[in-house]
């Protein structure tokens, strides 16, 4: 491939419904999307970086500034034999991960669409359904809480993920417990506790969790390998894991046990298929994240997560938990059983709705060799 033309574009959808961290409240998505073009194919990929740093150091300014004067250069006019050659040829530029992966991956759309084959082949995949779970965030009250997981678990979610922080754990995790039984469950702190708050987590052991997801600081690995070893709940790195080289050494200090994989903040889809293979060498078992993504970016989790070792249910949800209407057409739904079909055509496989791409975009950049 030899990509002519990139476009960028600002993009403000508002959710369906507030979503509530550790960090933080929103109400809408700020996001940049990217498509790319050869000879008249097009790629398209979306960049999870969000308006603020507080999931991670990107944002959607910094995303666009990287992608605009560092990645454009170095790919537009440039022959690529195969998209995984991409990540290796944005080395020269540190981090950024976020801007890198959207371009990245609106590459392996491209190549797919020219190949006239799904994603989810050219990454290697092997089923035509993924198992799906939901990520359900901080809410007023414990009542609007219990609430929710019901809903969710009626429309046949395999696993509920609940997000916590420090006044809103323990007893909010006894509470869904004594409601709903044995649930697969699990929580995410989005690293809202110190290595000082270890007695306190390990009162989540008596719940039998699935695993509690990135306790610690965002760039931690050290304190995480303490913290496991006074947990019987496995512990999922997030925002720690932003390459396969720290995988790797997370894997070495104990620091996991579980790993949730995030093409976004790893830098693409190569970088995502190779920490599925260094996970599954080392029989830690990985499932797909998300960031609240279009039924744009949503499909290309969709695609990755038909790879092997995503054996847990990942944070893949329906379209309509988000955006109505999404990007797509039709939206990405999940079945009663809690599966999400595998879209089938050339490509990430779905139908974008340009009309609405161009009503939800506020700023738009075209970039030529
Ligand atoms: O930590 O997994 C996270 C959303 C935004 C930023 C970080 C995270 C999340 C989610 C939501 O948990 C996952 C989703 O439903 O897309
Ligand atoms: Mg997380």
């Amino acid at each position: 491939m030899r990509i002519d033309r990139i476009e960028l574009r600002l993009l403000r959808l508002p959710l369906v419904r507030f979503f509530e961290t550790s960090f933080g409240r929103v109400s809408e998505r700020v996001f940049l999307l990217v498509t790319l073009e050869d000879d008249g194919a097009v790629g398209l990929g979306e960049c999870v970086a969000d308006a603020n740093p507080y999931y991670s150091a990107e944002t959607t300014a910094t995303a666009w500034h990287i992608a605009a004067e560092f990645i454009a250069p170095l790919v537009l006019n440039r022959r690529f034999a195969h998209p995984r050659e991409i990540f290796d040829a944005l080395r020269p530029i540190r981090g950024h991960n976020m801007a890198k992966a959207a371009v990245e991956m609106a590459a392996w759309d491209l190549h797919a669409r020219q190949q006239e084959v799904s994603l989810s082949a050219v990454l290697g995949g092997q089923r035509t359904a993924i198992e799906s779970g939901v990520s359900i965030g901080i809410q007023d009250s414990v009542d609007e809480l219990l609430e929710r997981v019901g809903i969710e678990l009626a429309a046949g979610y395999r696993r509920v993920k609940i997000k916590i922080k420090p006044g809103w754990d323990v007893a909010v995790v006894e509470r869904i417990r004594e409601r709903f039984g044995a649930i697969p469950l699990m929580v995410d702190a989005n690293a809202a506790y110190t290595i000082g708050d270890a007695a306190h987590l390990a009162a989540l052991d008596r719940f039998e969790l699935m695993m509690i997801e990135q306790p610690l600081d965002y760039d931690d690995i050290r304190d995480h390998a303490r913290l496991q070893q006074q947990l019987t709940t496995p512990i999922c790195l997030d925002e720690s894991i932003h390459s396969v080289r720290v995988a790797a050494e997370a894997i070495a200090e104990r620091a996991c046990r579980i790993i949730n994989v995030k093409p976004g903040r790893v830098g693409g889809h190569a970088e995502s298929v190779r920490l599925h293979d260094l996970t599954a060498a080392h029989g830690i078992p990985v499932w797909h994240g998300g960031m609240l993504e279009s039924g744009i970016g949503r499909a290309h989790n969709i695609h990755l997560s038909t790879l092997p070792n995503f054996t847990l249910p990942g944070d893949v949800a329906a379209s309509r938990r988000y955006y109505e209407p999404d990007l797509i057409e039709p939206a990405i739904v999940v079945r009663p059983d809690g599966t999400i079909a595998v879209p089938a055509g050339p490509g990430i496989g779905v139908h974008v709705d340009h009309d609405r791409v161009a009503a939800a975009t506020t700023e738009r950049t075209e970039l030529r060799a």
